[in-house]
């Protein structure tokens, strides 16, 4: 509900408030802690503050326990997030990072994520700085891929398809540059950069204080909602008119998580603004993220991102907030769909006559296998890739720009390392995990290395009920903060602690509808049993080319999520 009073939260700010300000613009004593070789892990505040360059501690959990009986200290190491504006990475860089996962990482693979970049896990202390000046030295950073400000700004993929595609593009990455920290504290750290004096910097629009919590950005190219705006705090959907960009309707205030246990929280879908013409694009950005800088909750961080201080403050009072800061009167929203998500995989024809190949990876992790040399694949394509590489915001990855008489050894090279795969099922290019076990610290459930079997079943379920062409937009995420954005599937998993799972159905094929929870706490047998009554029902009920989670609202197996701020567990309507 509303309150137009409430526009700043009163209470002892949260102790990452405290790290903030003492962090003399996000230095610490990180430097100090990165020479001490008594533990391989960050101390105190340093733990946070790395965050915001790109990092965060981890150790592996499959070794926790071992380690611990060995009377060891947990084998810290740190997973790096990059920053790609857009998931645009040039094969040079490619080669870069592939050397890099090889050598100095203790998994040696490259994780593609769902916000179109990559991870690398498992790097020791030793090789942390080397690794920024590394990457570099080959035009990469990894300045906010963490910590609370904006993270990496996505683009529906395939950007050079069409004019529009090349200059949304061109929008993600100037909106990523408008908002990035301006302090000096990375090149500092990293790369030995002159010193500033922390005093004499300003953070014109994340405040010296940063923002209340992490924020996300997209901009978006209707009618593939690739991205996934219900997602993200900030949203900017791309108008054209004649083959030309003209401007944006920008939808503020989607996020996924919430807390087991806490319905102060929950999954939220983002609320349309208005259209703003394309040059309030970035006075635009900075007044939603300044609006939320200043009223966001910095008490209680589990109430602190955009969603809940629209909730708080009201919409129209938010955005008369924005409209007042970035001096723009939001026009009425233009018309605009989306009809579809996930990637288009196999080769399509671009301008300039250029064809690019959209490769299924699954869980996004690039690593060789006996049966999928996949890394080396792409080493060997980029090897000889002329154009450049697009990683999607569904783990997967577009080999783009290829030239004519480049196409069939691009296409021989895939076939060789198992990058394409013919008898993959449209079941599993639509089902998606987030990392979750070993590496995640927050993960309460397998999720990346349980969906390929899960994934089997679904399949075998789809083929025992007549439907082996059709998929569930399916997706499994080992906790409730919903990285693998189970929130915005037809069947959503949400860990809930070792082989238990809540079950959520009923979200849309376009990712305009939350699901809700049908099942609590239940094992991945009882999910497969309770999907193969629903499958078995869908597939005897369904109306013409009727898709599952619509079905499953059709048929009142459960009620649909209208406002998720009111509805969300409201077991009454389910
Ligand atoms: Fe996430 C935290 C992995 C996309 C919501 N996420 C984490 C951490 C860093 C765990 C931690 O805090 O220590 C995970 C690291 C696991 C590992 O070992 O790699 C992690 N998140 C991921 C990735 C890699 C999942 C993947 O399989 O691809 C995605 C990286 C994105 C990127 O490149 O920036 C990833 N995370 C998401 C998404 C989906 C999205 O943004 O499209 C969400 C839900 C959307 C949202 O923000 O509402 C998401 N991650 C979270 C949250 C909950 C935030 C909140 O609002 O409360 C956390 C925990 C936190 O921030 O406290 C979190
Ligand atoms: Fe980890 Fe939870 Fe995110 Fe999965 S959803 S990566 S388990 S924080």
């Amino acid at each position: 509900m509303s309150n137009e009073q409430n526009l700043v939260v009163e209470g002892k700010l949260s102790d990452n408030e405290r790290i903030k300000r003492e962090s003399k613009l996000l230095r610490g004593t990180i430097t100090e802690d990165l020479s001490d070789d008594i533990t391989g892990g960050f101390t105190s505040d340093n733990f946070q503050l790395i965050r915001f360059h790109g990092m965060y501690q981890q150790d592996d959990r499959d070794i926790r326990a071992e380690r611990q009986k060995q009377k060891l200290e947990p084998l810290h190491n740190v997973m790096l997030r990059a920053r790609l504006p857009g998931g645009v990475i040039t094969p040079q860089q490619w080669l870069v990072i592939d050397k890099f996962a090889k050598e100095h990482t203790m998994y040696g693979s490259i994780r593609l994520t769902t916000r179109q970049t990559f991870q690398f896990h498992g790097v020791l202390k030793p090789h942390i700085k080397s690794m920024h000046q590394t990457l570099n030295k080959t035009g990469i950073d990894s300045i906010a891929t963490a910590g609370d400000v904006n993270r990496n700004v996505l683009c529906t993929s395939n950007p050079i398809e069409s004019d529009v595609h090349q200059q949304a593009w061109q929008w993600a990455a100037k909106i990523s540059e408008h908002l990035l920290p301006k302090t000096n504290a990375y090149a500092e750290v990293w790369l030995d950069g002159e010193k500033v004096d922390s005093t004499q910097e300003d953070e014109p629009i994340l405040g010296t204080n940063y923002l209340p919590r992490k924020f996300k950005t997209t901009v978006v190219i209707p009618p593939l909602n690739d991205v996934d705006v219900h997602a993200n705090d900030l949203n900017f959907v791309a108008i054209a008119e004649n083959g030309e960009l003209i401007g944006f309707n920008v939808l503020v205030g989607g996020g996924l998580a919430m807390t087991h246990g806490d319905k102060s929280t929950y999954p939220r879908k983002a609320d349309d603004f208005g259209f703003i013409p394309l040059d309030k694009t970035l006075d635009v950005a900075a007044a939603v993220v300044s609006t939320q800088r200043d009223w966001g909750n910095r008490v209680n961080r589990k109430n602190a991102k955009t969603k809940y201080t629209l909730e708080r403050v009201g919409v129209d009072t938010f955005k008369k907030e924005v409209e007042k800061r970035a001096g723009v009167v939001f026009e009425e929203t233009r018309a605009y769909e989306f009809t579809e998500r996930g990637d288009r995989f196999g080769w399509v024809k671009g301008i300039d006559d250029k064809h690019h190949l959209t490769l299924f990876i699954e869980n996004g992790r690039i690593l060789d296998t006996e049966a999928s040399p996949i890394k080396t694949g792409m080493r060997e394509i980029a090897k000889i890739h002329q154009g450049d590489f697009r990683l999607t915001a569904n783990q997967n990855l577009i080999i783009a720009g290829v030239p004519e008489d480049q196409k069939s050894a691009i296409q021989d090279l895939a076939e060789q390392y198992g990058l394409i795969h013919p008898t993959v099922s449209k079941q599993r290019l639509d089902s998606m995990a987030c990392v979750s076990l070993p590496t995640c610290p927050l993960a309460m459930a397998e999720a990346e290395r349980y969906l390929p079997d899960a994934v089997t079943e679904i399949e075998q379920m789809l083929a025992k009920y007549g439907l082996p062409d059709e998929s569930i937009i399916y997706r499994v995420t080992g906790c409730p903060n919903g990285c693998g954005r189970a929130m915005l599937a037809e069947i959503g998993l949400v860990g809930k602690g070792p082989n238990k799972y809540n079950l959520h159905i009923g979200g849309n094929r376009n990712g305009t509808r939350i699901p809700r929870m049908f099942r609590e706490n239940i094992s991945d047998v009882e999910i497969m049993q309770t999907l193969d009554e629903l499958i078995k029902k869908w597939s005897e009920e369904r109306q013409e080319g009727e898709a599952f989670g619509d079905y499953v609202v059709r048929a009142n197996i459960v009620a649909p999520v209208i406002n998720s701020a009111e509805d969300f567990y409201d077991a009454s309507v389910s």
